[in-house]
């Protein structure tokens, strides 16, 4: 409860933060697009996981003041000191559900001056899938904003793909669990050759993540997945450091 207070008034002081992580185009070998992963430093305990923090503002309001937050401050920072590069940022499921998060993303984009087409926004699985039929209007809302749509984590939910593909998705992130089974075992490799080429089929961008050994991405080219991210390429750092 203490921490949850503490988490309510850490976007008034320079507690949290935002790490980007490169993500690279397989053909050209460029850096097109930054993923933002909020941190949070607190002042007694350190560094808090997102993954402990997010789930804590999940379970109260404070995911939509934290959320705001983080899109506030990863807008900014990319539209002053990297303009150009595409932004990439995690959305929760109850971010998803927020009536007014259409407006405070066309609100972050306009303030900070990026364009929409710049943001891309990355959804899990579970997330699209809890009520698809609400999923599927927020994100035709979104899409008419202009911003692009990525589907997180891919892989790890039990969704039917058919259901999937008739959302508006751009982009398709292979989950870094699949990643790491290439090169030792050939179910591994099957599955993601059949992840491309589904997404594909149906013009989406695919993302392997979790990219930490240079065999992994030979075999990720040799598929002809698009683009990549993962320890091996950058991980996570202040914009400053990248
Ligand atoms: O860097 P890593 O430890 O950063 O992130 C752990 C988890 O926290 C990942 O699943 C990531 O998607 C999630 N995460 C990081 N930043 C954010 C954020 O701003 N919003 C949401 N909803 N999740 C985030
Ligand atoms: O759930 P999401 O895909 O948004 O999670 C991003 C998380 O993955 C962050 O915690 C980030 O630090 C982590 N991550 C990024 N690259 C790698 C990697 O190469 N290996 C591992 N184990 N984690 C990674
Ligand atoms: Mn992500
Ligand atoms: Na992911």
């Amino acid at each position: 409860l203490q921490l949850e207070q503490d988490l309510r008034t850490a976007p008034l002081s320079d507690q949290l933060w935002v790490a980007y992580q490169p993500i690279v185009d397989l053909r050209t070998d460029e850096r097109t697009a930054v993923e933002g992963l909020l941190r949070w430093t607190h002042p007694r305990y350190g560094l808090i996981s997102p993954v402990e923090f997010i789930t804590l503002a999940e379970e109260s309001d404070l995911i939509n003041i934290v959320g705001a937050h983080m899109l506030h401050t990863a807008t900014r920072e990319i539209a002053d000191l990297a303009p150009g590069l595409e932004l990439t940022v995690n959305l929760s499921a109850r971010q998803l559900d927020d009536p007014w998060l259409v407006s405070a993303i066309r609100h972050a984009t306009h303030k900070a001056g990026l364009d929409p087409s710049s943001l891309c926004l990355e959804i899990t699985e579970s997330a699209l899938t809890r009520d698809p039929a609400l999923a599927a209007r927020t994100l035709a809302a979104l899409r008419e904003l202009g911003v692009r749509l990525a589907i997180d984590d891919f892989g790890t939910g039990y969704s039917s793909l058919a259901q999937l593909l008739t959302l508006p998705l751009d982009t398709l992130k292979i989950d870094r669990s699949f990643t790491a089974g290439l090169g030792r075992s050939d179910e591994a490799e099957a599955i993601v050759t059949s992840i491309i080429a589904m997404a594909h089929a149906v013009d989406m961008t695919v993302i392997a993540e979790g990219v930490e050994q240079v065999e992994q991405l030979e075999i990720l080219r040799t598929l002809g997945c698009d683009q990549a991210q993962g320890f091996l390429l950058g991980r996570p750092v202040p914009l400053a450091d990248l």
